[in-house]
């Protein structure tokens, strides 16, 4: 998510007095008569600081985007990863320094111009000292939105026209071998919260139909049992997102875990999402020789056999795809 730059509130301030400043001048060197001068002079200073305030927060605020109006995966993502109350909050307090500041802008520049000369000056130091406490009463809030600003920085981009896929299975699999073999370009990693590895997207386009294959390294890899709530959020957090899983088994074993345990977790994933799964038994040309597999292959409905490190079966993988999803779009 692109949140602009977040200036703290001393970076504000001095920004606001230092245009202030410069609008000054420029009266100061001009030709109006001697008398008017100073209330100029201070009636531009009130201006520009509060106007260019104004405007550095309305653009904030016309950037970020309305959190309510994201699609639920983002709205869950922004909560897992800073809290979306906080960001309410805080986009609320811009918000809310942008109309005071707008107010006090009138009031002030009212006064000066109702004023004598002599006291333009002063009326303007008292705008700038209450524009100064507004800007630091939002000071914890400018500091959240620019670490919000660095933890959504790496936001998966996901694309919600296309179909998407979301691989699962055990460590060592082939989950991203698969995702390699059924993907153009080398796909992009971003951050996922609570798995270190981030997530990764990859795309390809099928007749007309676009599809987004996402890997998630550390969450879909282990029995369901031993997550926390931490975790079971950023799985329910999938479940918005995959219109179907491809839950994919080790038939060798090579990858360390028991085709058993590995039904287990295809057992639990099945249980905990209503999004339909494609089952694949990959590195088939390792299990040459492994009798009970069969076994575990007939558990589950329409089974593909693949050497995803050949890219053998790749191409029935992705025609399955297409009888469900192709032209959906
Ligand atoms: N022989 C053989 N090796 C494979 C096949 N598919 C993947 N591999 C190998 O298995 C190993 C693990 O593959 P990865 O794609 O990294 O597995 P992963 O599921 O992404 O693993 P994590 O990211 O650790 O969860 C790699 O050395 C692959 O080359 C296959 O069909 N046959
Ligand atoms: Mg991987």
């Amino acid at each position: 998510m692109f949140i602009p730059t977040i200036p703290t509130a001393d970076e504000m301030l001095d920004k606001a007095f230092r245009r202030a400043k410069k609008a000054a001048n420029k009266i100061r060197t001009s030709k109006i008569p001697r008398n008017l001068k100073s209330k100029r002079i201070e009636e531009a200073r009130v201006k520009t600081a509060s106007q260019n305030i104004q405007e550095t927060f309305n653009n904030i605020l016309d950037k970020v985007p309305d959190i309510e109006s994201l699609p639920m995966f983002y709205q869950d993502y922004i909560d897992v990863v800073i809290g979306v109350d906080q960001m309410k909050k805080s986009l609320g307090a811009l918000n809310w320094a942008v109309g005071i500041i707008s107010k006090l802008e009138n009031e002030y520049v009212f006064k000066i111009r109702r004023s004598g000369p002599e006291n333009s000056s002063k009326i303007r130091r008292e705008a700038f000292g209450r524009i100064s406490s507004v800007i630091n009463r939002i000071e914890d809030d400018l500091e959240f939105l620019d670490y919000a600003k660095i933890k959504l920085k790496n936001t998966p981009t996901i694309d919600f026209d296309a179909v998407t896929v979301v691989i699962a299975g055990f460590p060592n699999v082939g989950k991203s071998t698969l995702l390699r073999k059924m993907t153009s370009a080398e796909p992009k990693v971003a951050d996922y919260p609570f798995t270190t590895k981030g997530i990764q997207i990859g795309h390809f386009e099928k007749k007309w139909t676009k599809y987004q294959i996402i890997d998630t390294p550390g969450l879909l890899d282990r029995p369901v049992k031993e997550m926390n709530d931490i975790e079971l959020r950023a799985m329910v957090a999938l479940e918005y997102l995959a219109e179907v899983i491809i839950y994919i088994f080790d038939v060798s074993e090579t990858c360390g875990y028991s085709l058993e345990s590995q039904f287990k977790l295809y057992e639990d994933i099945n249980n905990l999402y209503d999004t339909p799964m494609i089952c694949i038994f990959n590195k088939i040309d390792l299990a040459e020789n492994v009798k009970y597999r069969d076994k575990y292959i007939n558990m589950v409905d329409d089974p593909l056999l693949l050497n995803a490190a050949e890219g053998v079966g790749v191409n029935d993988l992705i025609k399955r795809l297409e009888e469900f999803y192709g032209g959906k779009r």
